[in-house]
């Protein structure tokens, strides 16, 4: 009897991308089953309860295995052989641009595509539709750290250490993560952090499984991390913790943040926040005495209508105290999806080309018309941001071609996006399953998984790795990159989209090369050889680092001698991404969020995620395990809350916004703060978030304000 085979890869869901095998029988049908790889230094053999079901998404029981197109005479989808499918599909992005032009069809991407599918869709819109009309998911997700990145660091990559640097620094504020339950492997990292006398400051109005783990929690009002930040450093400047000599050799900028925290005195900001002024100085104390720090934002501070200059106040703290662009200090995003970070960097995104290259820039788009082999005048300008995008559908967008989001569930004000979507002329979704998204096609083309495919996905390290296939995928399913491939030929595109990943990796290589986050040197054989490569990983060393990162660890390109370049896992140790090489304070004050509570609307409402399902839970509500873990929404609220309002445990309860209603069960805890009320997003019907959540965008990075708005409650 010939043996199983076991292959190495890494989990479909979060940014954590934890290692895993896949063993199956040697004919590659069949079941597979999960592994530890212990190996894989990121989670060295852990896993969480949702990447240990992973496989149950593949089974047949649950997911598409054939195309669906909508029957004219019923109404319903019907199923349809892949030829009909994709007919149907090109006829609707030629109807609509010959009757509307190209700006009239829309692309709407995921942070979970790998590298190759984003570059590949990117590519696609760009050449094939010459639409500007192009976002995608990520924009909900950590656009607000990424712009505060490149604005005060001049790059963005969501960590410029890897995690194993966080046991060995001396103090964490972890603001608005619940990494316990989001990625729970990670929550080792502060373990270990404190069995080594490092202290976790955790702020969050909730007193999480994560908050429990720290040794300060400060509980602020949901939308007030910015004034809560500037508190703090009001507190450095009054208690003289400013470090002169970094602010004046690394940074630019100081004296007009320093005006904007002098304005925000402690009891103001206990006003604002709610966290007692003993707190915020003891919290302050901590930070500044542990010899090197680290402050890690999530969604919690991201995700609201000020999310960038929110992170760009925490940044000010790391600068002014000297804790960045140093060994074992910094500020990092824990970004979110699987390939959140790749997923951003290599053009799904409105404003961008490959290598996290500017669309608007000419030297941009002459080094990428040279690989695409087109003249650069052909490439479309910027588009809209994601919410923007879905609140134009059916207007002057009519078609759209979705792969890897579901926004019926997961976009705000999500009634409204619905509506817009049924509005369209025209739908095509890509995807594993029918979502509810899918739902609402023309055509469903069921793709292939994870497991079923080669490609890489970036983590939340900026650490590029090798998802490996396993299995045979089932037939009638293709690929993303065989859809791509087949619809371009229809369009008149023969070449140009190959359906080898690896193929598309190397051509994704060469439009990353000189750019920020640069791929060139990265293969997929050194993937495997080396547990994945940190960017930018240039293929020629560089010689000065003034166009992009410094190098890690002191392995410059230049004293490399020829040898390929390391990759770098630590970036800024020597200089920022700027073109003086300091690192940029922002200049902000407080302000109040989209929606601050009234006599009509009197308690805020925050929303977030639970262990056992992942985002719109297209995937995750199809596994048995986890929807028994977690089998539907609630609405979190505090015991005297809920006795004003007169709802007890367990009861129904309306949740109701300016834009709509909500009902779920009441979940009645003394950890969330008396005048906010917690619903996680994972469910579609009445039970869903975002019917209520406001679409209030950042300025700076669109994203929308997910983690505050005003409510009022009714039993229901
Ligand atoms: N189980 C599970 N894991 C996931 C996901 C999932 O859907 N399910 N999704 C993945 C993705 S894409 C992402 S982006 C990450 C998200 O990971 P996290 O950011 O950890 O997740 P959230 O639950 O959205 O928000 C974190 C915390 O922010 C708090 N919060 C709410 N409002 C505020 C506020 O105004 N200020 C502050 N400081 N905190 C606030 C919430 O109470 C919550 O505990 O998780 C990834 N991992
Ligand atoms: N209220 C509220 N809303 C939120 C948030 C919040 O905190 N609060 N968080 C926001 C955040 S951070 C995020 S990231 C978004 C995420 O929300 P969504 O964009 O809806 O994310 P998913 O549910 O992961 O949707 C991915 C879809 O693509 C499919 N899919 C998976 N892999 C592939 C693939 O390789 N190819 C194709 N074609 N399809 C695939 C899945 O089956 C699923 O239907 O939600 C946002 N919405
Ligand atoms: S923590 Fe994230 S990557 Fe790891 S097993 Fe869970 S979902 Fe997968
Ligand atoms: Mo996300």
């Amino acid at each position: 009897m010939s043996e199983a085979v076991t292959t190495p890869t890494h989990c479909p869901y979060c940014a954590l991308q934890c290692g895993m095998s896949l063993r199956r029988s040697p004919e590659g049908t069949g079941s597979v089953e999960v592994v530890d790889r212990t190996d894989f230094p990121v989670n060295r053999g852990a896993l969480c309860g949702k990447g240990r079901t992973a496989p149950a998404v593949l089974s047949s029981r649950v997911r598409l295995t054939e195309p669906l197109v909508r029957c004219p005479d019923t109404g319903a989808l019907k199923s349809a052989t892949w030829e009909e499918a994709l007919a149907a599909v090109a006829d609707g992005l030629r109807r609509t641009r010959a009757d509307h032009g190209p700006n009239a069809v829309g692309v709407f991407g995921g942070g979970g595509l790998t590298n190759e599918k984003a570059y590949a869709l990117g590519k696609f819109a760009r050449l094939v539709l010459a639409t500007s009309q192009i976002d995608y998911n990520g924009r909900f997700c950590m656009s607000s750290a990424a712009a505060a990145h490149q604005r005060a660091f001049g790059l963005d990559r969501g960590l410029p250490f890897p995690l194993e640097d966080i046991p060995r620094t001396g103090c964490v504020i972890l603001v608005g993560s619940n990494l316990a339950e989001t990625m729970p492997p990670a929550l080792r990292y502060l373990t270990e952090l404190k069995e080594n006398g490092g202290r976790l400051i955790v702020v969050d109005p909730r007193r999480t499984r994560t908050a429990e783990q720290a040794d300060l929690h400060l509980a602020p009002r949901p939308g007030t991390d910015l004034a809560l930040a500037l508190g703090l450093l009001h507190l450095v400047v009054a208690e003289g913790r400013v470090d002169d000599e970094f602010v004046r050799t690394r940074t630019q900028g100081w004296e007009a943040a320093r005006a904007g925290a002098m304005a925000h005195w402690p009891e103001l900001v206990e006003r604002i926040t709610g966290v007692p002024v003993p707190l915020l100085r003891e919290a302050m104390r901590m930070f500044c005495d542990a010899e090197n720090a680290m402050v890690l934002t999530a969604r919690g501070p991201e995700q609201q209508s000020k999310g960038t200059d929110t992170v760009g106040a925490w940044i000010n703290l790391c600068l002014a105290t000297g804790r960045a662009g140093r060994p074992l200090s910094g500020y990092g995003c824990l970004t979110g999806q699987g390939n959140g970070q790749g997923g951003r960097e290599h053009g799904q995104k409105a404003d961008q080309l490959p290598g996290y290259r500017k669309l608007d820039d000419p030297a941009a788009r002459a080094h990428v018309a040279r690989v695409w082999d087109v003249p650069p005048e052909s490439l479309p300008g910027p588009g809209r941001s994601a919410y923007e995008l879905l609140d134009a559908l059916g207007g002057d967008v009519r078609t759209l071609l979705l792969m890897g989001s579901n926004p019926v569930v997961s976009a705000p004000h999500a009634g409204h996006v619905e509506q817009r979507l049924r509005s369209l002329d025209f739908l095509a979704v890509a995807d594993v399953v029918l979502s509810e998204t899918a739902e609402l096609a023309d055509v469903v083309l069921p793709v292939t998984q994870w497991a079923e495919e080669t490609g890489t996905t970036t983590n939340l390290e900026g650490r590029v790795l090798l998802r490996r296939r396993a299995l045979t995928p089932p037939p009638g399913v293709r690929s993303d990159l065989e859809v791509l491939h087949a619809l371009a030929a229809l369009l008149g595109w023969e070449k140009g989209f190959p359906t080898d990943p690896e193929e598309v990796f190397d051509e994704l290589r060469r439009a990353s090369a000189g750019g920020p986050a640069d791929y060139s040197g990265i293969s997929y054989r050194r993937i495997q050889e080396e547990d994945g490569v940190f960017w930018p990983c240039p293929e020629v060393p560089r010689t000065s680092p003034s166009d992009g990162a410094p190098e890690a660890d002191g392995a410059s390109g230049a004293g490399t001698g020829g040898r390929p370049h390391p990759g770098t896992p630590r970036l800024f140790l020597d200089r920022f991404a700027t073109p003086d090489g300091r690192a940029r304070f922002v200049s902000v004050v407080h302000r109040a969020s989209g929606e601050e509570t009234d006599d009509e609307y009197p308690v805020v409402l925050t929303t977030g995620r639970v262990v056992a399902q992942y985002q719109s839970g297209a995937q995750t509500r199809r596994v048995e395990e986890l929807n028994s873990a977690a089998p539907g929404p609630f609405v979190e609220l505090h015991p005297r809350l809920a006795e004003r309002i007169g709802v007890a445990d367990g009861e129904r309860v309306a949740v109701v916004s300016r834009r709509g209603r909500a009902v779920a069960p009441a979940r009645i805890t003394t950890a969330i703060r008396p005048d906010t009320v917690f619903m996680p997003f994972h469910w579609p019907g009445e039970g869903r978030a975002n019917t209520l959540t406001n679409p209030a965008l950042d300025p700076v990075s669109r994203m929308p304000e997910f983690k505050t708005c005003a409510v009022r409650l009714e039993p229901a």
